[in-house]
């Protein structure tokens, strides 16, 4: 029965399909660093080709890639209006005064930071403090004028010791693209880059437990595990520049979160520098530890305030011999909440990741991104989602998905679909999908929102946010529809008040109303430390406030970020 119905699935899916114009092959290249051969992970690189596709391979191949340019000009001077603008929308920095009960630096502070560290890696050379200063967005900007590279943990003891004796307040950076301005000093803050600390420390082959120094990037952890038959549990847009201790301070989410869940279910231990110097091992390796608190909880997530952590111990999950990837077109929301609700069942265990984005989204990519080209023509459906099935047995993998496709199809919930038939075609269609952030930056201004939503409402906001904003803006509506994550965006040629004020406080109200986060992945940051009760009780900050002031009693930490300053510095 099953076998006579994937048979005639697959048919229909071949009328449906094969009649696609060619997917253009992609030349997407890594726009943080490394490529993006690499930056798509091990699981990406597994896209196989499905027997009723062989046409649209042959002319996928040979089609021609049209240039898209975006003028690097015009690049530099929006770049140039969005750093004018910094701090001036979505950022809290202007409500918070410098605490002055923080020092300045002085050359005595440099001389002694020289003999911790060795002269080449106490930096104040402008233009590396420049890139410091400012985050990915060119959204914040703070002004420090030391930044120090420590190679080892006790090198970050020795620095944060002396920082702390000395009130000199302190911002962690690991790969600096956060999203919400944590990782950039919003005054003089003193910048611990931890680009020095990227040794792997051990793996360990049966487990799959891995441990590496914060300063670990995540491609190439990526890439080392890849050759162990591994991968990490996290994967994200930013992977070719973020590092493993950024990852865990934020508690990154991403594309595999569906799949592996949380970092507080990965991370077994950590090793992290407390703000007065002192070294809090928890670096575990074990699964089950059950005595006492779990202290490292409390690291995953707090955004570098309350410790800079150097090493990690991950556990990883094995690669797996088939990945299969499929981009759908969908008439409405509803219809991608009902392919969710199908795809968990029909899928099971091997479904990897379930994306959305709506038709703004996937203009801005066509718009602004070099090499990427709509796979359906010069059609445009109002929804597209993307899923990827990962599992052990090739064969049935892919008849699960496609019979499942084929079903999704006659009953309506799919309007149209490709399945990716190799490694540039997957490569293409997670370009669309990972490059929409980089899109909007090359498109002007942008107001990001990471929202947690119940699912059945999570799109309403997106259009709420329309019909309030009118022709003012382009709103977007994206994520991580698998995990009830939309990132809504909303873009303008300038950042403009007048549109911030239809925006803030709307957006944060409505998720509250609606019992959403208003993080669920980026973090509180600079952008909303004053905004963390739309989403914690009085109490509950409260009870934040107090570890903040138990391990941190000076607040030197990342000051102003995540808890509002109030509760932590002097005025
Ligand atoms: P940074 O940006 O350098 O720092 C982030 C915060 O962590 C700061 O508060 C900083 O002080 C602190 N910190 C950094 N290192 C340490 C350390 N060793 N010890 C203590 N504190 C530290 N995020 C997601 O969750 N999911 C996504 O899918 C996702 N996609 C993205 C795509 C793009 C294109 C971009 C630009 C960003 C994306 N992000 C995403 C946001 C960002 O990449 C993540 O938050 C990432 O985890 C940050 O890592 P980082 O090393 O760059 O940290
Ligand atoms: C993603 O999922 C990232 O692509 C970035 O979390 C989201 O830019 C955004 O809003
Ligand atoms: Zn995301």
């Amino acid at each position: 029965m099953r076998g006579r119905r994937a048979v005639s699935t697959s048919r229909l899916l071949q009328r449906w399909w094969c009649c696609r114009p060619p997917m253009a092959p992609s030349n997407s290249s890594s726009f943080l660093r490394g490529s993006a051969k690499q930056a798509s992970g091990p699981s990406r690189a597994a896209g196989r080709s499905s027997t009723f596709h062989q046409n649209l391979k042959q002319e996928a191949s040979n089609s021609q890639l049209n240039s898209r340019d975006f003028r690097s000009s015009e690049f530099a001077t929006l770049r140039g209006t969005l750093s004018l603008n910094c701090r001036s929308f979505g950022s809290a920095a202007t409500k918070f005064p410098r605490s002055p009960a923080f020092s300045r630096i002085t050359s005595e502070d440099i001389y002694h930071f020289k003999e911790i560290l060795g002269e080449k890696n106490v930096i104040q050379d402008e233009d590396r403090l420049s890139t410091a200063n400012s985050d990915w967005m060119k959204k914040y900007r703070g002004s420090s004028q030391l930044l120090l590279a420590p190679g080892s943990t006790e090198e970050v003891s020795q620095i944060l010791h002396y920082c702390d004796s000395r009130y000199l307040a302190v911002v962690p950076q690991g790969g600096n693209t956060g999203l919400v301005g944590g990782s950039v000093p919003v005054y003089d803050e003193v910048i611990v880059n931890m680009n020095r600390m990227d040794k792997i420390v051990s793996f360990d082959q049966i487990s799959g437990i891995l441990v590496c120094e914060a300063g670990c990037i995540l491609e190439n952890v990526g890439a080392f595990l890849a050759n162990e038959g591994f991968i990490m549990p996290l994967d994200l847009g930013a992977k070719g520049s973020c590092q493993i201790g950024g990852n865990v301070s934020t508690n990154a989410g991403g594309l595999r979160f569906l799949r592996y869940g949380s970092l507080h279910g990965n991370i077994l231990g950590l090793e992290v520098v407390l703000a007065n110097g002192s070294v809090l091992d928890m670096l575990g390796t074990l699964r089950k530890d059950n005595t006492g608190y779990d202290l490292k909880h409390l690291f995953i997530g707090s955004e570098g305030t309350l410790g800079i952590v150097t090493k990690v111990s991950v556990l990883t999950p094995p690669q797996l011999a088939s990945t299969n990837l499929a981009l759908l077109a969908c008439r409405d929301y509803f219809s991608c909440q009902k392919l969710l609700f199908e795809a968990r069942r029909a899928l099971g265990e091997i479904i990897s990741a379930f994306e959305f984005m709506d038709c703004h989204s996937m203009e801005m990519v066509l718009k602004y991104l070099e090499g990427v080209r709509n796979p359906f023509s010069s059609s445009m459906y109002d929804f597209y989602v993307l899923i990827e099935t990962t599992g052990s047995d090739e064969a049935s993998d892919k008849s699960k998905l496609e019979a499942f496709l084929g079903r999704s199809m006659e009953n309506g919930i799919i309007d149209d679909g490709v399945i990716a038939q190799d490694m540039s075609q997957t490569m293409s269609f997670w370009r669309m999908r990972e490059g929409i952030t980089e899109a909007l930056v090359k498109a002007g201004a942008v107001y990001k929102y990471d929202l947690s939503i119940p699912v059945d409402k999570l799109y309403d906001i997106v259009e709420e946010m329309r019909s309030r904003l009118g022709h003012s803006a382009k709103v977007l509506g994206y994520g991580h529809l698998g995990d009830s994550n939309l990132h809504l965006n909303i873009s303008t040629a300038t950042y403009d008040e007048d549109i911030f004020a239809k925006i803030e406080p709307f957006v944060y109200e409505w998720t509250a109303k609606n019992k959403g986060s208003i993080s669920a992945e980026h973090g509180l940051g600079l952008m909303k430390a004053d905004k963390i009760y739309y989403s914690k009780t009085p109490e509950a900050v409260n009870l934040m406030a107090s570890i903040k002031r138990l391990l941190d009693p000076k607040g030197i930490l990342n000051p102003y970020k995540v808890l509002p300053p109030s509760l932590i510095l002097p005025n």
